[in-house]
């Protein structure tokens, strides 16, 4: 078989359109946005295929899914690719979503086990619905299709596929952080979970530290895996099978980003942020309402910046963008007000006349508007606790085309280790090095601004959303893995934990 013209089956959690109820009760429709549907729609209309996943409907109501099925075939009649829903009920989206992937994979992968919730039912329910999955793909998968399922709300979807007997090439990507062994082994039915994986043909991982610690975790927990390295992949054998495994960071669509952040609209919108806030620089923050994020621990980090330089005071504005994220969920709500009271605390310690140090935006912004943002703040501030890549820091840096610009970035983010040799790098727990971080952003001159700038955009430029998904299929198809390219193996370690005879021998 001519393996570039396999179908794919892609899969995820959600399908890349949303389904919801109109005021007048009729279902509609709505595209989903973001770079794994811009990288993934082209592949499948090109090679032919399809995308499954949950509609978004929560319902025992055969006749409602029906209808959801319906809909979306219809308004995907011309797509070029077919798409697939997998029906859950409300008790199912409760435990499977909101409950195991959500209160428990979620925060014990970002290393915040004290956010974990561990409840069997929940165990049992993500089971399940992973099996449903697994049995939606098995009907609808041609021999010779090539399925790639996406995230960690599908972990043990390739095990469930073999025990239907699937056995066409099954691919996982984790977009998420994968653990340190200490943590993983916090995990009720830990080797179940790590057996599953290795269901997967094909596993990769945002970066180096991600892999190093899966495979730490097969070492440990598989009995009777062996890991060889070949290149800048792993191979597992176990069980008479062959699993590849690698970190193919996920890239953004630089181009697209750097035209439409240099469109009239954008540059008209940019000027005007600027024009309110003269003689100003922007320190720019944009997150998901999450506590993986940082942002009460970035927002104490500014607080120390004032203090402790005052130069700072009406030269600098911290607008902080946050998207609402399931508010409906306590922590969440606790989250919101936590923010909204240390925003209102340090305005009311620093504003003056005519300055208020930190604007609070709470909602999504349309495209534009966060482009304008990106584009016209001097300094971009990201700090997540954990976070698999963090697409925002890079679209930032396709965004500033004058290149004057400073990301101060956390060493816990994915995008750390492909951007540490231009970014200022800092532990978002440690609010002094980021509180001084931002004043040497403040401070920086133009020429080293440009510099660190340029080196990060060509990183961003070159592993771009088509060069990941090339590189993963690539990888994952290679009969022969000598023919595959070696991959720098990007890595960030703090120097301080660089053991004194690794420093002397790099
Ligand atoms: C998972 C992993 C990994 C944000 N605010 C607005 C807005 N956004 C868009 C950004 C960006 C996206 O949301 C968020 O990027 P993330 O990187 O956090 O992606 P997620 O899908 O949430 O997270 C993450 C990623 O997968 C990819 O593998 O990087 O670590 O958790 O694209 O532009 N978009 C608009 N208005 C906003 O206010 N329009």
């Amino acid at each position: 078989m001519d393996e570039t013209r396999r179908g794919l089956i892609v899969v995820s959690n959600r399908l890349p359109y949303a389904l919801s109820r109109d005021e007048a009760g009729r279902l509609t429709l709505q595209p989903g946005a973001g770079g794994l549907v811009t990288a993934l729609v082209p592949v499948l209309r090109n090679r032919g295929g399809t995308w499954i996943g949950w509609s978004g409907i929560e319902s025992d109501d055969r006749q409602l899914q029906a209808e959801a099925a319906r809909v979306l075939a219809g308004a995907t009649r011309d797509a070029g690719y077919q798409l697939q829903p997998v029906p859950l009920s409300h008790a199912e989206v409760e435990q499977y979503y909101h409950g195991y992937s959500n209160e428990t994979i979620w925060p014990l992968f970002h290393d915040l086990q004290s956010q974990c919730r561990f409840d069997p039912e929940y165990g049992r329910a993500y089971d399940a619905v992973n099996r449903r999955f697994a049995e939606t793909i098995a009907r609808h998968a041609r021999v010779g299709d090539f399925i790639w399922v996406h995230d960690y709300q599908l972990m043990l979807v390739g095990h469930h596929l073999r025990e239907l007997g699937v056995t066409a090439p099954v691919v996982y990507f984790h977009h998420i952080p994968f653990p340190s062994i200490d943590i993983f082994l916090k995990l009720p039915r830990r080797s179940y979970v790590i057996r599953a994986l290795l269901g997967y043909d094909q596993l990769g991982f945002q970066t180096a530290r991600d892999k190093r610690n899966f495979l730490q975790c097969v070492r440990t927990l598989v009995d009777g895996a062996r890991v060889r390295s070949q290149g800048s992949l792993h191979l597992i054998r176990w069980e008479g099978r062959e699993i590849r495994v690698g970190a193919f960071p996920i890239g953004i669509d630089f181009e697209e980003f750097a035209g439409q952040a240099a469109q009239e609209e954008v540059s008209r919108r940019a000027w005007n942020i600027h024009a309110g806030l003269p003689e100003r620089q922007i320190i720019l923050g944009v997150d998901r309402l999450d506590y993986t994020k940082g942002i009460p621990h970035r927002l104490e980090a500014v607080r120390t910046a004032l203090k402790r330089h005052p130069e700072l005071h009406r030269r600098l504005t911290f607008v902080q963008v946050v998207v609402p994220s399931r508010v409906d969920v306590p922590k969440y709500a606790r989250l919101k007000e936590e923010i909204e009271r240390l925003v209102g605390e340090i305005n009311g310690e620093f504003t003056q006349g005519g300055w208020v140090p930190i604007h609070y935006v709470y909602r999504a912004l349309p495209r534009e508007e966060l482009l304008a943002y990106y584009r016209t703040s001097e300094i971009a501030l990201i700090t997540p606790l954990q976070d698999g890549m963090n697409l925002v820091a890079k679209e930032y840096c396709a965004c500033t085309l004058e290149d004057n610009s400073v990301l101060i970035l956390s060493e816990f983010a994915g995008s750390a280790a492909q951007l540490h040799r231009g970014a200022l790098l800092v532990n978002p727990y440690d609010v002094e090095e980021v509180a001084d971080a931002i004043h040497r952003a403040y401070m920086m001159p133009s020429e080293e601004r440009r510099a660190r700038m340029r080196r990060m955009r060509r990183v961003i430029r070159q592993q771009h959303i088509f060069w990941w998904v090339d590189t993963f299929m690539q990888s994952a198809i290679a009969k022969d893995l000598s023919d595959f390219p070696v991959l720098e193996e990007y890595d960030f370690i703090p120097p301080e934990r660089v053991h004194p005879e690794e420093q002397s021998s790099g």
